[in-house]
Order: C-alpha cells, then structure tokens, then sequence
C-alpha cells in the first residue's frame, strides 16, 4: 500500500513538529512549502519540497507555491469515483490525504501603521485555496487551520487509526468560517465601507456559557475574528467561570470607566446599569468612594477600576460580595487577597477592543449604528446665572456617567461620585425623583443633575429646585426649551446645554 500522504504549509509553525514527528511515525510522507520544509528539516525530519510534487519552482516572491493541479487534482480527487481514479493517474497526480494550513498573518497586520501594498502582501491565496479544496472533499481529506486541533486528531488518530468523519467535516467548517472572515477583513480594507464587511463578520465561539439571561436558556460566548484571529482582551486570573450576565455586565462597567482618561475611575455595575461611579486620587479612595454611592446594590455587582489594584483596596473589595474585580492591573499581594474569594472572578483588561458600531439584535435582523463616542465640546449656559467652575466640572462628571445608564436617565453627582443614578424609566420625571431621592439618602452637600435628554416640561426643574439641585446639564432641544430655561432663572439655577442627546435603550 502506497505511503499516505501530508501537505504541510504553514505560517504559525508552534505545535507543528511533534505533530510532524507523530504523522511521519505513522508512515506518512511530508509534502512542504519553502519555509516549512526547513523548519521540518532541521527538526530532524525528512519532508520533501512542494515543487518535488508540482515539477515547479516556487516562483512570484512565493505568490506561486502550491497553485496547481498536482495539489489541488490531489485534494480535490473524489476516491470513489473510477473516472477520477483513472484521470488523476493518468496525469501521474497523487492522491493527499491531509492538509495542514495555516495563513498569511493578514489579520494581525491589517491594522498596522503600514501601507497599503505592504497588507496586500500578507493575503494568502494559495493557503485558503488549499484549504478550501481539502474542506470541499472532507469525505477522504482531512484539512487542519487551527493549531490547537491537532491533539485532538493526533489522540483520535491513535485510538482509531484515522480520523472520523464526523471530525473531517467539523474541521472542513472551521475552514471555511476561517476563509469567510479572511475575505472578510481584506475587503474591509479595499471598499473602506465599514458597514458591509462589517456584517461580514465571523465570530469564533470562545465557549458553550452555562446558560443565557437566564437559566432555561442556553447561550455560548463568540468574539469577532477581526481582531487577531482570536481575540483576547482579557485574561482571568481566578474565580468561577464566567456567565452570559458577567460578560455583558463587564462590557458595560470597562466602557464607563475608560470614559475617564484622566483620573482614576472605578464603576460598579449591576444588571447593566451602573449604580456607583466615582473619580478619586488613590485606588483605594476611589473603590470606597464608588462603593459609597450605593452601598445596597453594589452587592452581588461587577466593579472595574482604570488603574492598578493594590492589597488594601482588594481587602476593602473582599468586604462586599462581589461578583467580578476588573482592573488593568493588580499587585502580587492584592491577587493574592482577591483570590481567597474563591468565586470572585478576577479579570485583567488585557488589550481592550473597542467597536465602532453597535449591534441591535430584532426578530428576522439586525440594526447597526455607529457607537455613541461623541461629547459635546460645545455646551453652552443657556441661564442668567453662570456655573461656577466647581459646578461645570461636577456637571460634566455626571455627564459622562449617564450616558451609560439605560434612558430615561439622570444622574446626580456631587462632582466626583455619582449618588443618584436614575435610569429607565418611562418618563423623565420619574427618573429625575429617584436619581435625586437616591443620591440625598447618601449626601447632604451640593447636587448637580445631568440627564441624557432634553426636558420635554419644566416640571424637571421646578423639583430640581425643590430639591436643592444646584446646578443641572442636559442636551436641549425641546420645543418647550424656554419654559425650563424660565423655572431655572427663576430659581436661579445654572442650566447647561450640551446639545447631543445619548438615549441608551
Ligand atoms: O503566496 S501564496 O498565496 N501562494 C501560494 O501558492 C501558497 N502556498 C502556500 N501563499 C501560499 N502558501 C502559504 O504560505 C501558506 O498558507 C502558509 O501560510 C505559508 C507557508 O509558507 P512557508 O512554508 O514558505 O513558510
């Protein structure tokens, strides 16, 4: 019986040569393109050249390596058919029995600060072309892009002689959603039309999750193959796995706080709303002032902090139960308190992706929007009364935390912690007496009030200045803007208006 054969093509080479060894063990002849012949080579094996097979050189700067019918009549060849039997033999092509491909690194490259001809050069035809026609004939082929599958067909191989079938076709899959998101990115970067290949998308599942929302419904965790192939943005270093709610939960709770560039910022989150933000000068004094916002529902929350976490802040964080500690970074010693709490997840932001576009999941389609990243550097005091420069700063605190909080949103700060969040509520009145009823139950100095959207009546602030709100910012742009602009020079409060709305629903 004549040797089964291997094609071996790969950028990635780590994992390949006890793989290499193993096949080679088991009598199969290595068929490999320059650079991995080499590698293979000094690994002490013995493959043999790709243009032993084609009876062609490597031509093209490598363009041309593996583009041709000796490869493709190879892979492609249907061993249950007599008249491909009979063809393939009659142009002396021999039959491969695996392919072992992994691309051009384009996806790592596409984003890099080089030209344009510079990415051209990393997409790769031949590899997907390979790939493809060992995926299409899965029937006979085994095709393997993924250097983590080859344990797994190593240990199946050796337990079963060959592969499975059920296995060939998963991996003829991974294929072609490997080549869907490759075409994907490069045509991203021709048309520069980031809606179309965006919705081109593919995601590679991470993980099966537990359960969805809630525990009936079943939910697994995917990331974008955009960025690097496999994104990883952050890495958790204890605790329980992680859940659908966590993962949401955590998007939000890292967007609020890399909203602060400047200063220290710590949220907490809880069922997608942040219900403690706060800015502070040491870690320490930022977690307590986050916590301190609302001590009661922080329970059970997710808390995310822009700076590193040293020991006695994860001893004060170790005083509440919690679900997720999220940071840059953490000490040693403060890893080491954390992780007495045997459940708590402790997640380090390891390289943050941020989106452009938000998606919005409805029955039969999607909606797309781009992500709401802008703020306002146009606000205007729209009262007789001026703002002080304490009150402006406290105002624009509070704006920056509520537009993270689901509309109708207010939020009430005293200008570094965020007391009253008011949020989803059907009417902006409503929002606007929890967020301040919230906010005096925990300080009793001066309130500033930020809302995501204008205010449709003046009822807003005729209770703002009941309350003792001193000075409030919102977007504007009600047709009844001067009936709110009249209750606060009346009251003699300082109204800001920022022009740009942020509902979040
Ligand atoms: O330049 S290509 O598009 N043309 C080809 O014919 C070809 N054949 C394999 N790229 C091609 N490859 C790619 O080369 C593989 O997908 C793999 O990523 C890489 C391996 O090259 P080397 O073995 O020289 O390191």
């Amino acid at each position: 019986m004549s040797k089964k054969r291997v094609l071996i093509s790969v950028s990635d080479k780590s994992g390949l040569t006890e793989f290499a060894q193993f096949l080679e063990a088991r009598n199969y002849e290595l068929i490999s393109t320059g650079g991995t012949f080499k590698h293979l080579k000094d690994a002490g094996l013995n493959p043999i050249q790709i243009d032993e097979v084609t009876d062609f050189p490597e031509m093209l700067d490598g363009r041309v390596k593996t583009l041709h019918p000796k490869v493709h009549g190879g892979l492609l060849a249907v061993r249950s058919n007599e008249e491909h039997m009979n063809t393939v033999q009659e142009h002396g092509i021999g039959l491969i029995d695996m392919v072992i491909v992994n691309l051009y690194p384009f996806f790592e490259n596409v984003n890099k600060d080089i030209s344009l001809h510079e990415k051209v050069e990393f997409i790769d035809i031949g590899g997907p072309s390979m790939l493809r026609s060992a995926a299409k004939n899965f029937d006979s082929v085994t095709v393997i892009t993924d250097v983590e599958d080859y344990a797994a067909v190593q240990a199946e191989m050796e337990q079963n002689g060959d592969t499975y079938i059920e296995t060939r076709k998963k991996l003829a899959g991974k294929v072609f959603n490997l080549t869907s998101a490759y075409d994907a990115a490069i045509s991203r970067m021709l048309l520069d039309e980031e809606y179309p290949a965006y919705l081109n998308a593919s995601y590679k599942k991470v993980s099966d999750l537990r359960y969805g929302e809630n525990p009936h419904q079943t939910a697994a965790y995917y990331v974008s193959t955009f960025e690097n192939g496999a994104m990883k943005d952050f890495e958790q270093l204890g605790g329980k796995e992680l859940s659908f709610n966590n993962l949401r939960d955590m998007d939000l709770c890292w967007k609020v706080v890399t909203e602060f560039k400047e200063e220290m910022a710590c949220c907490a989150v809880k069922h997608s709303t942040p219900c403690g933000v706060a800015i502070g000068t040491s870690a320490l004094e930022t977690y307590q002032k986050t916590f301190e916002c609302d001590p009661v529902s922080i329970f059970g929350g997710i808390v995310a902090m822009n700076y590193k976490i040293d020991a006695a802040t994860a001893e004060e964080l170790n005083k509440t139960f919690l679900e997720i500690v999220m940071a840059p970074e953490f000490d040693e010693e403060a890893l080491e308190v954390l992780r007495k709490k045997k459940n708590l997840r402790i997640i380090k932001i390891v390289n943050p992706v941020s989106d452009k576009q938000t998606w919005v999941k409805i029955d039969g389609g999607i909606l797309v929007q781009d992500n709401d990243s802008i703020f306002s550097d146009d606000i205007k005091v729209v009262t007789e009364t001026q703002p002080t420069e304490e009150q402006r700063k406290a105002l624009l605190f509070s704006q920056r935390v509520v537009k993270y909080v689901k509309s109708n949103a207010i939020v009430v700060s005293n200008g570094i912690q965020a007391f009253g969040i008011g949020g989803g509520q059907v009417n902006r009145i409503w929002a606007t007496q929890q967020a301040i009823e919230r906010a005096k139950e925990k300080f009793s100095g001066a309130l500033v009030l930020a809302s995501d959207a204008f205010f449709p009546f003046r009822d807003v602030v005729d209770f703002c200045a009941q309350e003792g709100i001193t000075a409030i910012i919102q977007p504007g742009g009600s047709v009844k803007d001067q009936d709110s602009i009249d209750a606060a020079n009346e009251h003699n409060i300082p109204m800001m208006f920022t022009g740009i709305r942020h509902f979040l629903h």
